[in-house]
């Protein structure tokens, strides 16, 4: 069999910079084509091919696809809760049209695969809180979280219906150094490392118990390239699999700096992402969504 050649769209974000330099060391430099709406990420350049592309531009997508010979996707381009509870239409048309576009495109020109993350946020206040199981009540109240549990379903539809082998993860809240999160309601677990390393203070978004799962980007990335390589025969969920990592406060993680940054200090100023918090999107109380092992499948 030919080589397979990856499209990762949303290369620039958090995860995409990540997941495309994992992938390029996989498959070569070559092989993994980077695309974005907007300028190649700089710690992705020179390290291979980069395409202006936009997800929702069917048309130029199939192009791309067809002229680059392209056999797996990655699609990552989503607005996040944050931003999507202040423009909740254009985060619904970007995660569905956007997600749309390329299953029809999977189907129509047979791709091996396609990866997808949904993410916690599909779990509401009528979700457990402790030990979340795979099938539950989900009842996601944030424009973010519904579009994520839609998507889910078309996954599971795409691939029942068209034999598309479409593979998902609900991501928890992801911790990175390498790039900047984009427009969620966890960042604020990455903005405080930064602040406390450059101001040795940070004003946090959150209420100090607001307890969120969080993960660390390396562990999210070899979770996806795991659940990848694994044999289709293997893959039992369509819809999109829990994956746990650890859940925290803001009251905790400062401390946690303190111990190495002793003179930091943590203020509180509650926005309206509390209140994305607080209405559903991500549990404001101690929980660990998943399984409790990397062991997906
Ligand atoms: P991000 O906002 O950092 O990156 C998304 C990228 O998509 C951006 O570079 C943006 O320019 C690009 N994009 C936006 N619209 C586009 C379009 N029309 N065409 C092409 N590109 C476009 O997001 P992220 O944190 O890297 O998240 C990637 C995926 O993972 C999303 O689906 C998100 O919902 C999911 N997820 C992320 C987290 C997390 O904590 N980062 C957690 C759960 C799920
Ligand atoms: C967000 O906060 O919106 C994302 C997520 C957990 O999906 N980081």
């Amino acid at each position: 069999m030919a080589k397979d050649k990856i499209l990762v769209i949303g290369a620039s974000g958090q995860i995409g910079v990540e997941l495309t330099m994992a992938l390029r060391k996989i498959y070569g430099n070559a092989n993994v084509i980077a695309s974005d709406l907007r300028e190649q990420n700089p710690l992705l350049q020179g390290t291979g091919p980069y395409v202006s592309l936009d997800v929702m531009n069917k048309e130029m997508l199939h192009v791309q696809v067809i002229r680059q010979n392209i056999t797996q996707i990655y699609l990552l381009a989503a607005i996040l809760s944050a931003t999507g509870e202040k423009n909740p239409n254009l985060a619904w048309n970007l995660n569905m049209t956007g997600l749309l576009n390329v299953l029809d495109i999977a189907r129509e020109e047979k791709l091996h695969k396609v990866y997808w993350p949904s993410s916690i946020a599909v779990f509401g206040p009528t979700s457990p809180r402790q030990n979340c199981p795979q099938q539950t009540i989900i009842e996601p109240t944030t424009v973010y979280g519904i579009s994520k549990y839609a998507g889910e379903f078309w996954c599971n539809y795409y691939h029942q219906r068209f034999g598309v082998d479409v593979r998902s993860i609900r991501y928890p809240g992801l911790i990175s150094y390498k790039s900047a999160p984009g427009g969620g309601t966890t960042d604020y677990s990455v903005e405080i490392f930064h602040e406390a390393m450059e101001e040795k203070k940070y004003e946090c978004f959150l209420q100090e118990d607001t307890y969120l799962p969080m993960m660390y980007m390396p562990d999210a990335i070899r979770g996806t390239i795991e659940l990848m390589e694994a044999p289709a025969s293997k893959i039992s969920v369509r819809h999109s699999y829990n994956l746990s990592g650890m859940s925290f406060s803001p009251k905790e993680i400062a401390a946690a700096i303190q111990k190495h940054i002793p003179d930091f200090t943590i203020s509180y100023k509650p926005d309206y992402r509390q209140h994305i918090g607080h209405k559903a999107l991500m549990i404001p109380w101690p929980v660990t969504i998943g399984v409790g092992n990397r062991s997906m499948i």
